[in-house]
Formats: structure tokens, sequence, C-alpha cells
């Protein structure tokens, strides 16, 4: 297991590479070029600078999140063939860089989702929250103005501005698309792009949708075991997999986390592990937690326990974090409680190492 952290680049993010490295057996960056549009081809030069300045910093370069997929795909319009193309050829500049996992999501419209960016626990950090009551009150304009208020002046990954804007039209496109389509132009995309992926010997890992239910009534399929089960058969092989993100699909209760990491890890389909927990406050409501097990409603032992029976070679890397100690930065994306998160895991992973090996 690589323990890994997300960065948004030298530009785009408050945390200095060497911070990163500082905690406790930090060993991989996991980030991407957040400057290029969606749907446009990575330049190598650029892939090739941020490799450098993460292996300046003696960390690896292994796993990508995200190369987002351009709204034509999702839409499976005729423009998506040209966006399809641009894919593979970052794919290619990618695997010259020595990419092994490449993370994308397939949510129509909107990327994560949550109602509020700094909801007050009772000791006074601040944490992500979602209440599924008050994203039935709310239209999509406001939730992006919202959103966009909350976000300390940072651009949140997947709400890119461009896209936003034209809320409206994209809505009205989404009108006829539901489930069975979606999964037709998941499945399209991936004949296309998998025989790339595996020329190239990189792995794609598609990440739950985040809440795993409908948002909008935009429809939504990386939600559940069983649909997860289909989405790796649309393309029979190993480079087409998962990112398990435990708190996204891990809000929906019915989502058995440590079995789900066990299923598709045995099947060779787990690439990418986000650990991370939420406290569910009633049904479509939650909060996210610290990453300690008696302080949200996930298993995180058993999930620490899955990834390391399963023999996970991949990288793993703390989710959101709360606000703490009087950070400000990217909402989910401080460097103190997602250290103490990185820290938690860590432990986690080295008692089961200990119980099962002994001292090492
Ligand atoms: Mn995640």
């Amino acid at each position: 297991m690589i323990m890994s952290f997300r960065w948004y680049g030298r530009h785009n993010d408050s945390i200095p590479l060497q911070y990163i490295r500082q905690i406790p057996g930090m060993r991989g960056v996991v980030t991407a070029l957040f400057d290029i549009p969606v749907g446009e081809v990575w330049p190598l030069e650029q892939i090739l600078a941020v490799k450098k300045d993460i292996e300046d910093h003696n960390m690896l370069f292994h796993t990508i999140e995200s190369v987002n997929i351009h709204e034509d795909i999702k839409l499976g319009l005729p423009s998506r063939d040209q966006y399809i193309e641009n894919y593979q050829q970052t794919l290619r500049h990618l695997s010259k860089a020595g990419v092994k996992v490449v993370c994308y999501n397939f949510m129509p419209v909107f990327d994560w989702t949550r109602t509020e960016l700094a909801k007050v626990l009772p000791d006074g950090s601040t944490a992500l929250a979602y209440d599924q009551n008050v994203l039935e009150n709310t239209d999509p304009e406001t939730l992006v103005e919202e959103m966009e208020k909350g976000s300390n002046g940072f651009e949140m990954p997947g709400w890119e501005k461009e896209r936003l804007r034209e809320l409206k039209r994209l809505f009205a496109l989404y009108k006829d698309i539901d489930e069975e389509k979606l999964f037709s132009h998941l499945q399209y995309f991936l004949a296309a792009v998998i025989p790339v992926a595996e020329e190239c010997d990189i792995k794609l890992a598609i990440h739950p949708d985040d809440p795993p239910w409908s948002v909008f009534g935009l429809p939504r399929i990386v939600t559940s075991k069983v649909n997860l089960e289909r989405i790796i058969r649309l393309v029979d092989s190993p480079y087409n997999g998962l990112t398990i993100c435990t708190g996204a699909l891990g809000a929906s209760p019915s989502n058995e986390m440590p079995d789900i990491i066990r299923h598709f890890g045995k099947l060779g389909r787990l690439h990418f592990g986000h650990a991370r927990n939420v406290k569910f406050d009633a049904p479509g409501v939650f909060h996210e937690a610290t990453h300690k097990q008696d302080e949200g409603s996930l298993d995180m032992c058993g999930i620490m326990q899955a990834f390391y029976d399963i023999k996970f070679t991949g990288c793993i890397r703390p989710d959101h974090g709360r606000m703490i100690w009087g950070e400000t930065g990217r909402p989910g994306y401080g460097l103190y409680d997602r250290a103490l998160g990185a820290t938690y895991l860590n432990g986690l992973w080295d008692m089961i190492h200990y119980q099962q090996e002994g001292k090492k």
C-alpha cells in the first residue's frame, strides 16, 4: 500500500510538497493538471514537470486524480469522439511519465455534492455536510453560488466555473438521459479507451458517485455493489477498474464497505482507495467525521483490514478532512486533519501487519 496525499499543484494548493513529505509514512502524491480545461490533451512536458517536482520531494507519482470526462461523453453527443481521442492521447502521455492508475468519475453535471462546506461540529471544527432535505429545497444555481461563496477562494475540484456557467443548457440536455443511457455512454467510452489503457499499462479506476444517489433528478450509476459489478463487466479487462471511496459509497448505509473492498479486490479490479469516515445523522443526511473508528458510522478498522487482506499495493489516501486548529484552505483539503487521517490509517495498517507478520 502506498499512503498518498491529494495535492492541487504549485499554483492551486496552499500546502507545499515539503509539508506533505513531513507527514509520517507519506509516500505518494495524487494530483492532476488542474489548469487544463476538461476534454483537452494534457501536454507531456507539463506532466513531466509535475512528476519531477513530486519526485524531487522523494514521493511517488503513481496515481492521477482525476482525468475528468468531458460532459459530451457522458451525454453521448457526436462530439464525444474527439474528446475520447484526446483522452486516449492524455493516457499515452501519462504512461510516458510512468503513471500506473488514472481515477475518473462519471457523474452528470456535478462532481461530489454537499449542502454545507463548513458545518460547525461540537468541538468547534468544521466539516463538509449533506442534507437531502436542503438539497430538495435548493435550485442548482443557488447551490453552485453557495459552493463558490464557501470555497475560501479556491476552485473546488469538479466544480469548474466554465462548465457550471451553462447549467441550464446541461440540465436540458440530460432531460432524456436515464440510468440505462448513462450506462451505454460509459460503455462506449470504455470500449474506446480500455484498449489504449492496456497498451499504456495504466489502470482506469472509476470513482463512486458522491453521494451515491440521484441529485436534482440527474441519473447516477456508480452507486452500489451491483452497479460496480455491472461497470467492470462493460469491458471485461483488469484495466477497467475501480476507485473505492469509502466516504462516497459508504454514505449509503446499504453499501457494506469491507465486503465491497474484498469482493472487487479479489477480482483484481480495485486500483485506488479513498479512506474516509462519515457520520449518518438521519436518512439522506450525513456529515464528514474524523477518520477514527468510533467518531463516524463506518467501520474504518474493517476497511483497512480488508485492504490489507487483499494485499492492496496501490495508493490509499485520506480523503476530505475537517478544518481544525484555525487552518483556512480549500474545504475538505486542509493539511492538518488529513495528516491526522493518514497517520491514523497508517497506524491501523501497521497494527494489522504487526499482528500478522510480527516485527519487521
Ligand atoms: Mn473520494
